[in-house]
């Protein structure tokens, strides 16, 4: 695809369906499993859904000409699954396919090339009901709606990615138990639909491949290394069950169409069996990605399990709550913390170092042929003046800084050609619903969602066009 015919970098920022679209039960949308457990569900700690959000449904010109006066010339956002399919299968809703239809005219027309990811995180209830992603069926599911969109939508979309962070996912439905359906320390379960989720995706990048349309498919990750601290005794093992843990069980299939050698020995770690099929494997070296999306925004910083230990720990409530991240499993690893490193007010390291290191690594280890990074920003509380104003330095400094090592890694020969920032304007943060803050565009969300360029949205319109000035 001729994508960078014209120029060698996109430079956008990044929403996805659930999170900003609002318009939850309009034009025949079937109902989403963030639907249902924002509307009935105790762990909802945050008493909120995404059932206006930003509007995104109502307003995308209003935002698409922000982007663009804002020089950026790529939106990232998703499709709902249930909008296309209300029940996630049969009967396809036009209603659906219009909506999307207006959005990426639109922001053709406006300069910004779509970049679609055709799930993030937002299950059609039906298909959650029937088992979610630990239902094998779900492939089949999945391929066929991925069809329906490619069918609709690529002679015009030209960059596609499968599935957002199916690790991370996976992670909070099956691990902390944050994200419906709460599962708790399910290690069985955190493989399996990771297993699935890559296996679906290949499926859809086998078809997208030979319907022959003229654009690239990838997979979107979260981090692409560890770390580990240098207390660490048993080194070896820790990287080894680390990294298959956080990267490999998505980077090698997502790059190198299989599963990492050390699959078993690792699955044998955790006493856990991952379902797999005779076809498995031809599928998946099939479905290879053409480009890896990676979301980047701290380090995963390992060290040696304490025996008899496994706990996760995850701060849901900012800086209401003292709890930093992590996971502790048993003996085979826990996070490590590094009192030098400043943490944000959610407990995440400030960190920006991290973009060069694991562009690096990703690069070096799985030599992909396109990397962009399709998130990358900063959360926290945000006050704005009397004007709807929000002056953001601490974003701009920490992205300046992740830009920096960015283009550092882009000198070096790492095929980065992409930068998204998470997120184009505020919207629904799915654990802190509408108090942690990403957008370069403020929205009220407490006055008609009034639309306000932050700080950081000019920052990034000139450093975007410094660019392009050499
Ligand atoms: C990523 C997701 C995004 C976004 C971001 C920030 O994992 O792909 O959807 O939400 O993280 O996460 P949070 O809002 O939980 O801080």
């Amino acid at each position: 695809a001729d994508i960078f015919k014209d120029k060698d970098f996109l430079w956008g920022a990044g929403t996805a369906a659930y999170q900003c679209e609002g318009a939850w039960n309009e034009d025949q949308k079937g109902l989403g499993e963030w639907d249902y457990f924002n509307h009935n569900s105790k762990l909802n700690i945050n008493h909120t859904d995404g059932d206006v959000a930003s509007d995104f449904y109502h307003r995308y010109r209003e935002y698409i000409d922000l982007l663009a006066e804002g020089h950026q010339n790529t939106i990232r956002f998703s499709i709902s699954w249930a909008r296309i399919l209300p029940k996630g299968t049969g009967q396809v809703n036009q209603k659906g396919i219009d909506f999307y239809n207006r959005v990426i005219d639109y922001a053709i027309e406006k300069n910004l090339e779509p970049n679609i990811s055709l799930f993030h995180y937002d299950l059609p209830y039906e298909l959650a009901v029937d088992g979610g992603w630990l239902n094998r069926k779900i492939v089949d599911y999945f391929a066929n709606y991925a069809k329906i969109c490619f069918e609709n939508f690529g002679d015009r979309v030209k960059i596609w990615a499968t599935i957002n962070e199916p690790r991370y996912y996976s992670y909070c439905v099956n691990v902390v138990g944050n994200y419906p359906p709460n599962r708790h320390l399910d290690f069985q379960s955190y493989f399996q639909y990771q297993y699935n989720l890559m296996l679906a995706s290949a499926k859809a990048i086998k078809i997208y491949h030979d319907l022959g349309l003229d654009g690239i498919i990838g997979v979107v990750h979260d981090n692409g290394n560890v770390e580990l601290a240098p207390e660490t005794k048993n080194k070896k093992n820790v990287q080894l069950i680390g990294d298959f843990f956080y990267n490999r069980q998505i980077l090698c299939p997502a790059l190198l169409g299989k599963m990492p050698e050390e699959t078993d020995e690792v699955l044998a770690a955790f006493n856990c069996l991952l379902y797999r099929e005779k076809d498995d494997k031809e599928l998946l070296a099939a479905g290879k990605a053409d480009y890896l999306g990676l979301n980047l925004y701290n380090r995963q910083y390992l060290t040696d399990g304490t025996k008899d230990v496994t706990k996760v720990f995850h701060n849901n409530q900012g800086s209401r709550s003292k709890a930093k991240e992590g996971i502790q499993i048993h003996n085979l690893f826990k996070s490590a913390f590094d009192p030098k490193v400043k943490r944000n007010q959610w407990g995440r390291e400030e960190l920006p170092r991290v973009m060069y290191t694991a562009l690096c690594e990703v690069q070096r280890k799985y030599q992909p042929k396109l990397i962009m990074i399709t998130e990358n920003g900063h959360g926290g509380y945000e006050q704005a003046d009397e004007t709807g104003f929000v002056n953001d330095e601490q974003r701009i400094k920490l992205t300046a800084e992740f830009l920096k090592y960015l283009l550092k890694a882009k000198s070096e020969g790492v095929k980065v050609h992409g930068y998204y920032h998470w997120s184009a304007m505020d919207l629904y943060s799915w654990i802190n619903g509408y108090e942690k803050r990403y957008g370069l565009i403020r929205v009220d969300f407490a006055h008609q969602l009034a639309l306000t360029p932050k700080k950081s949205y000019y920052w990034y319109r000139d450093f975007i066009d410094q660019y392009f000035s050499g």
